[in-house]
Parts: C-alpha cells; structure tokens; sequence
C-alpha cells in the first residue's frame, strides 16, 4: 500500500507513526460536478434539510448543543469506526464518553482509543464495558502496538459505574447513543433504574416493517438477538425519550459511501479519515488499495437521528415497540412507545451529508 506519514497533532506524535493514503488532486472535476449538483438540490429542493447541510451556515442559526454518550461494539462491523467519526464531526453533537459493550472491552476501548488519539479527542472519557466475548477481532491488526496505556485521556476499568456517574452528574439530560448490543445499558440499568429518567437513548436497534438490505420480510437484528433479554430491559425502560433507526432505514444498501466518493475519501490529507480506511482494510483482511467502496454504514444513521438539527432526511413514526423472546422487535400495544425511523426522504441527499460530515474541518 502506498502511504505517507502525515502532522499529527502535538500532543498525540509519540504514540505512533501514522499512515494514511496518499494525497491527490483532492477533488476531481467529476467529484466536482456530483457534488456542486448535490449543493443545489439541498438549496433549491430541501434547503438545510441537513444541519450541515450546504448554506445552512449562513441562514440558519447553529445547532444547539447536546451532551452525548456514545456506547458501541466498535470491532465487531466496521460501520462503528465511521460512526464514531462521523459523530466528532457533527455540530450539536458534544461526545462526553464512549462506553463499549458486547464484550471484548479491552480490545472495543483501543479501538476508540486510537481513534480519539488520531482526532485530537483525547478530552473524551473511554469506559470498558459489559457483555461476553462475541465475536472476532477483525481491527486488531490496525492496532498495531497502540495499547490502551498510550491514551493520553481517562479510561475507566469499569464502564458500567462511569456511565452511571456520567448521567448522574450531567447538568443537563444526556443522549446515549446505542450502536451495539445492549448489555452495558442494560446492566446500568440494573445497577441505578433511576438513570433512564434523566437520558434520552438514540439507537440502531431492530427491524420493524423491512429486513437487512431492504427485505419486506423483518427479522431478528444483529443488536437484539445477541442479547435479548438486555433489549428488552433497555428498549422498555422510562427513557426520557426513545428513537431508533431500525434496518427499515439503516439497513439499506445505499446506506454507504459509493465507489465514486470513496476515491474522494481516499484522496483526504484529514488523518482521521485515513484512520477509517486503513481501519476498513484491516477489517476485511484486504490490502487497502482494492477497496472500491463502503459497507452498509447502518450506525451512521443513529448518530444522524441523534444530532439536534432539522428538519431530518428520516421520516418518523410515533410507534409501540415490544421485543419478542425470538428477537423481533414488532408493533404491539403492549409495547414502549418510541420514535421510529422508517423511511427516508431522500437517501441520494444522506449520502452526500455523510461525505460532507466526514470531510469537515475537525
Ligand atoms: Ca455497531
């Protein structure tokens, strides 16, 4: 793989010798076109549809902020990894602390760790959490000799009691914004109930009306069904408020970064950007070069339905939500009522925020 060493910033230069792709013409007349055609669709047909969206700055007060806890299985799919970049660069979005879950904390927290490293991030808390080891470890070569030591900001050992602390001691209710099985939420939960009332929860949780990829047909999702019972414990609790984005929106195959915008990122100087691809390649056991495009990025829309702005791209419906003992998270009266992402207005124009959110000024 072609790569160069690229400024890092001061106070992150001992940790290692990063590599990104190399740099080239930055934007090439086709990227150009495509994307001075998406700005005038955001102007002329939905103008700030998107807090970032093209001309918002100048007509549009900035978003207000919110505190957010980010809690992910980052290391299982690689969609974790862009949604946490994706998150330290959306406005209105202030990440207090990542929590891990679905096991494996310790290699989940390098991950982040490494990452907030590589963005200048270190201010953000990391907290090892809860749950079984699950799966493999597909980042780890990433990892390199980066330990868990070499992060500069605080580590909590145990993630379920930071997490707690964190929403205790927030002067205003935070968002938890939950993008993996949800067995740390769950055994928070278990440990102080009375955390619920003074959070909102955003997840990529479940399958109402469609399947993966679009299927009519729903089904168990991934972050139910490795632990149904903490879903059901979690997506029934008094949260200030619930919103999820099921598969029926994120679940999509254009939920993804095309082959045409990929060689855009690929030709990003922004080392956090190379930090997804390099971390992307390591994922899928291939050599980065021969990697066209993105993967379904399914938790990008969480931190999407979380961001304060509006209006939205996601069209949602107030619905009851029960989790069956099978996985299925289906439309009951018996169940918690929460916001549901169902339908996108137009996903062409989310791709192109995604884009347009990963390339922004840090
Ligand atoms: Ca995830």
């Amino acid at each position: 793989m072609l790569a160069r060493t690229v400024s890092i910033p001061d106070n992150i230069r001992s940790t290692a010798d990063f590599m990104i792709h190399p740099p080239t013409q930055r934007m090439t007349r086709s990227h150009s076109n495509t994307l001075t055609f998406a700005a005038m669709l955001l102007i002329g047909v939905c103008t700030c549809v998107t807090g970032a969206a093209a001309g918002s700055r100048q007509s549009e007060p900035p978003p207000r902020t919110i505190p957010v806890i980010l809690d992910t299985d980052i290391g299982n799919d690689i969609d974790d990894t862009w949604a946490l970049a994706m998150l330290l660069r959306t406005p209105g979005l202030d990440l207090r602390l990542v929590t891990t879950t679905d096991g494996q904390a310790e290699y989940r927290a390098r991950l982040v760790a490494k990452l907030l490293t590589i963005a200048g991030r270190s201010d953000v808390p990391i907290a090892l959490g809860a749950g079984k080891p699950s799966g493999q470890e597909r980042e780890k070569t990433w990892l390199d000799d980066f330990k868990l030591a070499d992060y500069r900001g605080t580590v909590h050992r145990d993630g379920v009691r930071a997490l707690i602390d964190t929403i205790n001691s927030a002067k205003e209710p935070p968002t938890i914004i939950a993008i993996g099985p949800l067995q740390t939420l769950a055994a928070a939960l278990a440990k102080d109930p009375s955390i619920a009332a003074k959070t909102n929860l955003v997840g990529m949780q479940g399958s109402v009306f469609k399947g993966y990829g679009g299927s009519p047909t729903p089904a168990p999702e991934f972050n139910i069904k490795v632990d149904v019972a903490a879903a059901q414990k979690v997506l029934s609790a008094p949260w200030r408020s619930i919103a999820i984005t099921p598969l029926d929106t994120c679940g999509l195959a254009g939920v993804s970064i095309s082959a045409e915008q990929y060689e855009t990122l690929r030709g990003s100087a922004d080392p956090l950007v190379g930090a997804i691809l390099d971390s992307y390649a390591a994922w899928s056991g291939k050599d980065a070069a021969t990697l066209k495009a993105s993967t379904t990025l399914f938790d990008t829309v969480a931190i999407y339905l979380a961001r304060p702005s509006e209006p939205s791209l996601l069209v949602t419906r107030e619905l009851k939500i029960a989790v069956s003992d099978a996985g299925m998270t289906s439309v009951s009266e018996s169940g918690r009522a929460m916001t549901v992402a169902t339908d996108w207005t137009d996903l062409r124009v989310y791709r192109n925020y995604l884009m347009k959110t990963l390339l922004a000024p840090p």
